[in-house]
């Protein structure tokens, strides 16, 4: 799906703002900030902790000059799912909160009028949506189990007051987290564009359009000079003496191609690179790669998972403090504004599918795979022609040890459709966790593997010596795959300001022990191809014993102040060569 873009064919009008909200039907509408999560922006525990229905609603005046164009309300993201509601009618609903989603409002806007939009948000996460949350289990009160401690009692009651508990350990954010947008375009217009870069400067590209008209295409440098010219919906152009997009501290050079289709236009940008996996070796542009990087969340004060330009930036620009060249979306698809942000400034992506908290046997009975395969096409249609997506991930930390056939049977198709889907045929992985890695055959079965392993903290726990030797002989055994690895989560809790000259779990001195203590071992290993701490910033996750006020493992706190690990990892990455 195509970013919505403001040009000399199309408009866009931007309705973010303060726009009203409630609880429940019967409730006051109150004061909201549009995108952003709601969780956080009112000091009450019902906002916090809400689970079920929400509803939003606004204004929204179609200006005059729009008539006679297509009007569709584009909603980039609303957590976890949406029905759109038109002057009280129905005009659309969308399953998942992290893809974008576009209703059709040509016949229910009229220009000139104001119109007025409801959202209705559902926040509730079981095992049929993605990310995965339980759902009410009533296993514990079966007939078997007449024994009923109080604890269960006092979990049959929080299941009575609706309390739904992520299966993943970040805080469920919700509802209109990313714009949302009035976007005209003509009749005729530019569906989608699909763009395959070449080193030797050819761009194979093709243009889904509505209204049967045919194509023009150009390619303009980054002083908007065209460089290269075709006619029709798909075809090669040619970029003579091609500048490369090279990530982070080569130059990530941008195109633009220019696409006119009758009377609609489209700018993309895109950037003209490769990317492979050789042997151990993971290449882009024929160069190998190593990936240093934090993982990330979208997740900041007050907006919760909202999308801010100015968190992004400030975020980016911490990376390059850090000399990092990557991060992983762990682990749902980010906003759209971050992926080109980071075609921009060099930095590249590990794009990850919401497909967490999987880690129940029973899910590969579950009836997931279909949407799973669906939620794949959506990320992969979006995000496809940014240069800075490397490597698709299928998801996280899925069980896959225990029924390693089921599983297997489970990720091979998405692994194929990957494949099948992306136009630039780039990596696939799944990233796995510490498990029985010798029984497992979809982790092994990926084009590069990620592994997120944490000895020395949630095992082992402070004994770094022996937290080495387990990872040593762990990687002993992942060298005999010969594929390429990442490291892609390592990470201790760490509360800034803890201090401690022995140097003991949740201090700073630990955090930097650790880190060190690990990479001594990935250094040794030419098969190792990236190490990506966990994670970037603190974050909220749901209340819990092993959280104080949120997972700590941030090089940053949470407002982005750099702990002793953030200055360890500048020095360790800068000019950094394995
Ligand atoms: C993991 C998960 C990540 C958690 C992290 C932790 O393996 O992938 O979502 O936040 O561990 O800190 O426990």
């Amino acid at each position: 799906m195509l970013y919505p873009q403001s040009n000399a064919a199309r408009t866009v009008m931007d309705l973010s703002g303060v726009w009203s909200f409630r609880l429940s039907e019967d409730a006051p509408w109150k004061s909201i900030a549009v995108p952003a999560s709601f969780n956080d922006q009112c000091p009450d525990p019902a906002f916090r902790n809400h689970v079920g229905l929400s509803w939003y609603k606004t204004r929204v005046t179609c200006p005059a000059v729009l008539a006679g164009q297509r009007l569709v309300l584009r909603f980039d993201a609303v957590a976890h799912s949406a029905r759109i509601l038109i002057n009280g009618r129905e005009a659309g609903r969308h399953r998942g909160g992290f893809l974008p989603f576009e209703i059709d409002v040509t016949s229910l806007l009229s220009p000139g009028e104001t119109a007025e939009l409801t959202v209705e948000c559902d926040n509730r996460i079981n095992h049929a949506t993605l990310p995965i949350g339980s759902e009410s289990d009533s296993s514990f009160l079966s007939s078997d189990n007449p024994g009923i401690t109080a604890v269960e009692a006092g979990k049959r009651r929080q299941q009575e007051k609706g309390v739904n508990r992520p299966a993943f350990d970040f805080f469920n954010y919700t509802g209109i987290q990313r714009p949302v947008r009035l976007c005209a375009t003509p009749a005729h217009y530019i569906r989608d564009l699909t763009l395959v870069p070449f080193l030797n400067g050819d761009v194979r590209y093709s243009v889904d359009g509505e209204g049967g008209e045919t194509a023009a295409v150009e390619i303009l440098d980054a002083h908007g000079q065209t460089v290269a010219r075709a006619e029709g919906n798909e075809g090669v152009l040619h970029v003579p003496s091609p500048h490369l997009w090279e990530p982070w501290p080569g130059t990530p050079y941008l195109y633009t191609a220019r696409v006119t289709y009758g009377p609609d236009r489209y700018d993309q940008s895109f950037g003209i690179r490769e990317v492979k996996v050789e042997g151990t070796r993971f290449l882009i542009n024929g160069k190998p790669f190593y990936f240093h990087g934090p993982c990330k969340h979208e997740d900041s004060p007050f907006r919760g998972r909202g999308m801010d330009n100015c968190v992004n930036v400030t975020d980016i620009h911490l990376f390059h403090w850090l000399h990092a060249n990557c991060f992983r979306t762990s682990h749902y698809p980010y906003a759209e504004e971050m992926y080109a942000l980071c075609d921009r400034e060099g930095i590249v992506i590990v794009d990850e599918t919401p497909a967490v908290g999987m880690w129940a046997d029973e899910h590969y009975g579950w009836d997931l795979a279909d949407y799973h395969a669906q939620v794949l096409r959506d990320m992969i249609g979006r995000d496809k022609n940014h240069p800075c997506v490397v490597v698709w991930s299928l998801g996280n930390e899925p069980n896959t040890d225990v029924y390693p056939d089921k599983a297997y049977d489970y990720w091979h198709p998405l692994y194929q459709l990957a494949h099948r889907l992306d136009p630039q045929n780039r990596p696939v992985t799944l990233v796995g966790c510490q498990n029985e890695y010798e029984k497992d055959r979809t982790i092994p079965s990926m084009d590069i593997v990620f592994i997120n392993r944490y000895y020395g903290w949630y095992n082992l726990s402070g004994d770094l010596e022996t937290a080495q030797y387990a990872l040593r002989m762990e990687l002993d055994w992942w060298e005999k795959l010969n594929k390429p690895v990442v490291l892609s989560e390592y990470g201790a809790d760490t509360i800034a300001g803890l201090h401690g000259a022995v140097g003991e779990m949740f201090t700073e001195e630990f955090q930097v022990a650790f880190y060190r203590a690990f990479n001594a071992c990935l250094d040794e290993r030419p098969f190792i191809v990236g190490e990506m701490p966990w994670n970037f910033a603190d974050f909220s996750t749901c209340q819990g014993p092993m959280r104080v006020g949120g997972n700590r493992k941030g090089l940053f706190t949470r407002d982005r102040q750099p702990k002793m690990a953030a200055h360890y990892f500048r020095e360790r990455w800068d000019n950094w060569k394995k």
